[in-house]
């Protein structure tokens, strides 16, 4: 039986009841009170922001679906927070500037070029369809890039590293595909040419 979203459901995945929790290891002790995202490396302005101040910026609703590369696959999430676009137009990455690396607690890395950054589905988010998200669901900030695989969406987001070249992060280094493209099914580095 085909279900009304079969359409838009990338190849190899189904769509999930409810949205599960996925991430490796534990998540961490989060105090909101004194968390803070640093913006560092190929930036004119390098930049540590509260919480406070980080939501301070423009902020944003949008909707977009996830998909995991364990296959679920969760359609029409209502994120709010602070667009990617906004936020890099703060920081001025120079000339050299190319990926990014996101850092999220624990040391969790992922890589995505500057302009997937740059699209205008991709933010920085805390809230999802009208409820702040919960701590194992990246609470206070993870980012959501709908484009790519979720494990380049990092939870607990602290640092944005604008790099000048690319580097692979946590999962990509193990075997993950640098692009992950859930679309063409970019699953696993062996498969990049
Ligand atoms: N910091 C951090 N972010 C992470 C992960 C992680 O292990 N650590 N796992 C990723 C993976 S593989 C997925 S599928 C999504 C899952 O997000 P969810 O638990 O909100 O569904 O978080 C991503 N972000
Ligand atoms: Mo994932």
């Amino acid at each position: 039986m085909s279900s009304p979203n079969a359409h838009r459901l990338p190849p190899g995945q189904y769509e999930a009841r409810g949205w599960p929790v996925l991430h490796f290891g534990a998540p961490p002790a989060v105090d909101a009170a004194t968390w803070t995202v640093t913006a560092s490396g190929a930036i004119e302005h390098p930049t540590t922001w509260t919480l406070e101040q980080f939501r301070a910026l423009p902020r944003t609703t949008l909707t977009a679906d996830f998909h995991c590369v364990t296959k679920f696959s969760v359609f029409d999430n209502e994120w709010h927070g602070v667009a990617a676009r906004t936020v890099f137009a703060e920081l001025q990455p120079t000339a050299e500037a190319s990926h990014v690396m996101l850092h999220g607690a624990e040391g969790y890395t992922t890589n995505v070029p500057l302009d997937a950054m740059l699209d205008d589905d991709v933010l920085f988010a805390w809230r999802r369809n009208g409820e702040d998200l919960t701590v194992e669901h990246g609470w206070p900030l993870r980012l959501i890039l709908p484009k790519r695989y979720a494990w380049k969406s990092a939870k607990w987001l602290s640092g944005i590293e604008v790099m000048a070249g690319d580097r692979r992060g946590f999962w990509e280094e193990r075997g993950y595909h640098n692009d992950a493209s859930p679309f063409t099914e970019e699953r696993y580095s062996y498969q990049e040419g």
